[in-house]
């Protein structure tokens, strides 16, 4: 029977099958919790509601005897921390890069393979692909597929970092293959290159600093001590992800709709500041971007702008002032205040100022007013001003 669903799953398109009990450990259980009660998940408030359940894959469905977990490729073919030193051009993840969402194309191959299984084995069958209440990493790991590795993440021998994962959870008692052991060793590469320093441990992070959260799950203003840390990383993060050795195995993906969409890598940021809703919702269609919304990718590529170092992009930056959106127009006070000297930022500030109503943005312009020439976030902007040759410095 397993080897005719792996055989199945594999077909369909799937890199990496591996089945195991439809259970969380206690060592899972306990450091999910140790997550909630440190408020690891910032406001992922559905991590907290929905506890009971995620702890567990009974709790969610007592009828689940076993975990069909799936991996599907999605290796990109260029080292996506390249655009890093590009600070005109926005980086985005390369899940996001991909030409269909990953939920998409995951979702349609695992309803397949669940009719298959409920229609052969006459068994019941459930199917999650990330935003469902389970945990899908330490059930991938259980189920041989790799293992969770010092950044958190599921690591494969024979894909590296690049694996979405899938389940499909069923009322059948498969036999569990072998749960994959920690081939980490005394690495700590994904620790190091993390900007925003977001693992307290190994093995553990405190999303409320990752880059991932701060870009694509957060809802508010980005904090402060974290922006020039983002550089111009504009949805998502993968630092820790792209440094890990066990890459040298990975592949690129072979699967079609998991090919990366050239528009997607790199974009200009001044052509990303100008999207309009019509606009965005047309260049994101498909992409996992699409779920932040326009006003939130503004609000990071104004993060990205402010990094930037570019005096040039000031000019996209300025009319983000009227937007109508009061997280876009505090993400452009600020990206104005790291790209323009101090008289200029004062004569603007003098003119907009007093007509802002929204109070976030008003204790924006007063730090930015406050904030004292010659600060650091400032002095590389005098330089660029001076050599006209060396636009957008490197961070
Ligand atoms: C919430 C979430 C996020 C949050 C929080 C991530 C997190 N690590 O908690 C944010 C927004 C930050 C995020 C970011 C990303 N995510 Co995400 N995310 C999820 C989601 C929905 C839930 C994760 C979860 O349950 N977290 C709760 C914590 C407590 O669980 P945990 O991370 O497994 O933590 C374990 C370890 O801390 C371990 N542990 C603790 N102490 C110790 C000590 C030792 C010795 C050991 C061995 C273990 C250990 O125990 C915990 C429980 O198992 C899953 C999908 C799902 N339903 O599972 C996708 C998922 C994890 N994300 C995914 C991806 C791709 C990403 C990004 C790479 C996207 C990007 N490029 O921007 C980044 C990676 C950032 C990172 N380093 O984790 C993929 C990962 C695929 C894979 N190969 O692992 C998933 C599985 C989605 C999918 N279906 O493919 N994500
Ligand atoms: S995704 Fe980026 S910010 Fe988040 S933990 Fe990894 S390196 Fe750090
Ligand atoms: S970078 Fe090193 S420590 Fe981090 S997951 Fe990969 S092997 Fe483990």
């Amino acid at each position: 029977m397993k080897q005719s669903i792996r055989a199945r799953a594999l077909e369909l398109g799937f890199d990496a099958v591996g089945f195991a009990p439809a259970r969380a450990s206690a060592f899972t259980r306990a450091n999910f919790s140790l997550y909630l009660a440190e408020g690891r998940h910032g406001d992922m408030d559905w991590m907290a509601t929905t506890a009971h359940r995620r702890a567990d894959p009974r709790a969610m469905w007592p009828g689940a005897r076993s975990a069909v977990v799936v991996g599907l490729n999605y290796g990109p073919t260029d080292d996506p921390m390249t655009v890093l030193s590009q600070p005109g051009r926005g980086a985005i993840s390369a899940y996001a890069q991909t030409a269909r969402d990953y939920h998409d194309v995951a979702k349609k191959k695992l309803r397949q393979l669940a009719r298959w299984m409920a229609e052969t084995f006459t068994c019941e069958v459930k199917l999650f692909v990330d935003t469902a209440p389970l945990m899908e990493k330490p059930l991938a790991q259980q189920a041989g597929v790799g293992w969770q590795g010092k950044h958190s993440n599921l690591v494969s021998r024979d894909f590296g970092s690049w694996l979405f994962l899938g389940e499909v959870l069923t009322s059948l008692a498969l036999p569990p293959d072998v749960p994959e052991a920690d081939h980490c060793g005394t690495c700590r590469k994904c620790q190091d290159v993390c900007p925003t320093d977001a693992f307290p441990a190994p093995y553990q992070l405190d999303a409320r600093r990752c880059i991932a959260y701060l870009t694509i799950e957060h809802q508010g203003h980005i904090p402060h001590e974290f922006r020039h840390a983002i550089g111009n990383r504009v949805f998502g993060c993968d630092d820790c992800l792209a440094v890990c050795p066990w890459n040298k195995f990975a592949e690129a993906a072979h699967d079609l709709h998991m090919q990366p969409r050239p528009e997607l890598n790199a974009p200009a940021l001044a052509n990303l500041a100008a999207l309009d809703d019509a606009a965005f919702r047309k260049l994101f269609a498909g992409s996992p971007v699409k779920r932040l919304g326009r006003d939130r990718l503004i609000r990071n590529v104004l993060i990205a702008i402010g990094n930037s170092r570019s005096t040039d992009l000031a000019a996209h930056a300025e009319p983000h002032l009227d937007d109508a959106s009061p997280l876009v127009r505090a993400a452009a006070v600020w990206a104005l205040a790291q790209l323009l000297p101090a008289p200029r930022l004062a004569a603007i500030a003098a003119q907009r100022q007093p007509q802002e109503t929204d109070n976030d943005v008003q204790a924006e312009w007063a730090l930015a007013c406050n904030a004292q020439v010659g600060e650091d976030c400032r002095e590389p902007v005098t330089n660029v001003l001076e050599d006209a040759s060396d636009h957008g410095r490197h961070r």
